[in-house]
């Protein structure tokens, strides 16, 4: 198959929410030569976006979103797996989960997985993680990085409260934080004291190195 073949058939498989389907185009893609980057990017994520534009239109319901999710899942874990990590020294340890009220976490997935890949240690908080799990996590394991991600309008104040937690009790300046999430911007980052925005796990990556160069 040709690799805009494949791009088609990672977005059709999410689209119509197939699992089995979904990891076997990663695999496919992946044994063909495609990065796993980039078909997770031009394939999967173009999928989950037309999902997600279905959902909003009325088009697609829960029980549909849902089955999209796990075959989104499944392609996210074949693509991160062949991601790999870097041994070595780590360049930096970073705290990430999904804020408090939150399940959403496909992206924060996929921005663990880049962020290891590139050599971070990383510690995955998991989902609907409260903000004292962020900051004893961030505490006992020495993070430099606190990355939260939320991916509902409601759910986006955990991050301007974790920011305001950690200014009353003298840590801000011990953690850069980044955050990240569909309704995040750069704007609200700047709003809410945040050191980055980043847009998606790339971007991720950059701006943490940046920030601790
Ligand atoms: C899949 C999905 C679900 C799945 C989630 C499964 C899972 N395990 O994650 C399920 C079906 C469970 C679900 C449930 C719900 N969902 Co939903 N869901 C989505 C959907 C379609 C895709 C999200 C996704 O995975 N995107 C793909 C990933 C790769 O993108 P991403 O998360 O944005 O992450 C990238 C970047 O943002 C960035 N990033 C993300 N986090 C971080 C963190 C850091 C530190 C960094 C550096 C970068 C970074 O990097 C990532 C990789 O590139 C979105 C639509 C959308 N357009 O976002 C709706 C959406 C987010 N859901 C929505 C809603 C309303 C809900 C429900 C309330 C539905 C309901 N009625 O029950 C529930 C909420 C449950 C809860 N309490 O959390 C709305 C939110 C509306 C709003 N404005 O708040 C959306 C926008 C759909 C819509 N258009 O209406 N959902």
């Amino acid at each position: 198959m040709t690799k805009d073949g494949m791009v088609n058939a990672a977005i059709a498989a999410i689209v119509s929410g197939d699992v089995d389907t979904a990891a076997q185009v990663a695999k496919d893609a992946i044994a063909e030569g495609v990065s796993p980057g980039e078909i997770m990017n031009d394939g999967f994520i173009a999928g989950i976006t037309e999902v997600g534009e279905l959902f909003e239109s009325g088009e697609l319901f829960l029980p549909e979103l849902m089955l999209s999710a796990q075959a989104m899942d499944a392609a996210t874990r074949v693509c991160n797996e062949a991601l790999g990590g870097v041994s070595g020294e780590a360049k930096s340890r970073i705290v990430v989960g999904t804020v408090q009220g939150d399940v959403h976490d496909i992206g924060k997935a996929i921005v663990i997985a880049y962020l290891k890949a590139h050599g971070n240690e990383v510690y995955d908080l998991g989902r609907d993680v409260p903000i004292e799990t962020f900051i004893s996590r961030a505490e006992e394991t020495g993070a430099q990085v606190i990355g939260m991600s939320a991916l509902l309008t409601t759910t986006m104040e955990e991050q301007k409260k974790l920011i305001k937690t950690l200014q009353e009790r003298g840590l801000r300046d011990k953690y850069k934080v980044v955050v990240g999430g569909a309704p995040a911007t750069q704007r609200w980052a700047d709003q809410i004291g945040a050191d980055a925005y980043a847009e998606d796990a790339n971007d991720g990556v950059k701006k943490i190195d940046a920030l601790l160069s």
